[in-house]
């Protein structure tokens, strides 16, 4: 058995793709069948439309990427209307549908989420993005304390009984991850990429148009299985890990640190089809641990 429950939300298996890394879905949909894995969490949306930063805003490095997207989105009225209709009919062949809220203010999130419940009713699911580190206001400037990331949990729980989940920031796990769970929420995605910069030194210009951004890939994945290992021993709410998964064995040492899911990221960028080859991977792994259960290999490392 594949399947896990993800703070009420029944996924036949524990791989998803991290929001902003795999669009609505329906644009890989030519390159591979999506609804071979357990959720799909879509790019982060608002109240109103946002453009985003301008180009340059992805930049290899080594191990890794930087982005400054900024969350660019048409805003929840125009996702739903073009993307609703695939995504409803996603989620009735058994691959969940997380939604990712994004706004600049608790005002903003819940107004989103607001518009996301009228009009998302496939929606398994809500990911509260309090972790940007792209945007002025809202994301990683309110996430990275107890109360400001507690501030925004308490007000989106007054909106919906859905399941409520939280894309934290690489930043004081332990007491922010509590913080949430004491508001409400049913689970947390950690981590957010890691705010980083990339310079050129020929130009002596950041790599992307603005000074900073979000690093992302493999070599956040360590960071990111410490923090996952951290959240899961602070809270008893379900972690989804996130950061730098590659491989299935790189989702199962998240597993081992705690994780009930874990999402494909930045992978998806390099090969689209990389979440699938990664569920057949994991699977091969859990047959190797001779389980007949994923769930016995939550939390299974041994120290
Ligand atoms: N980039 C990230 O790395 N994380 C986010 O949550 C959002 C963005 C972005 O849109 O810039």
């Amino acid at each position: 058995n594949m399947a896990v429950d993800f703070g009420g939300v029944k996924m036949k298996n524990p791989i998803n793709t991290a929001s902003g890394t795999f669009g609505y879905g329906w644009q890989f949909s030519e390159l591979m069948d999506v609804s071979q894995l357990g959720a799909i969490t879509t790019k982060g949306c608002a109240a109103e439309p946002w453009p985003g930063n301008p180009a340059p805003r992805m930049a290899e490095v080594r191990g890794g990427m930087m982005n400054s997207v900024g969350l660019q989105n048409p805003g929840v009225a125009a996702f739903a209307a073009q993307s609703g209709p695939w995504l409803d009919e996603l989620s009735q062949k058994g691959t969940q549908v997380i939604c990712q809220v994004a706004g600049h203010s608790t005002e903003e999130y819940v107004s989103a989420l607001e518009m996301f419940c009228e009009l998302c009713p496939w929606a398994a699911g809500f990911e509260i993005n309090v972790s940007c580190p792209n945007i002025a206001a809202g994301g990683i400037a309110c996430g990275s304390t107890p109360e400001g990331a507690g501030d925004v949990m308490r007000a989106c729980r007054k909106v919906t009984d859905k399941p409520l989940f939280v894309k934290m920031a690489p930043v004081r796990i332990p007491e922010i991850a509590r913080a949430l769970e004491a508001e409400g929420a049913d689970g947390l995605s950690v981590i957010n990429s890691i705010p980083g910069m990339a310079i050129d030194v020929h130009t002596r210009r950041s790599k992307l148009s603005k000074p900073t951004g979000g690093l992302s890939g493999p070599l956040c994945h360590p960071i990111a299985v410490r923090m996952v290992w951290e959240a899961a021993n602070a809270v008893d709410i379900p972690i989804n890990g996130v950061g730098g998964v590659m491989t299935g064995e790189d989702a199962a040492e998240f597993i081992l640190a705690g994780a009930t899911c874990v999402s494909v990221g930045m992978a998806n960028l390099v090969d689209p089809t990389a979440s699938v080859r990664i569920l057949a991977e994991l699977e091969a792994w859990a047959e190797s641990q001779g389980v007949n259960d994923i769930n016995e290999l939550i939390g299974a490392l041994e120290c």
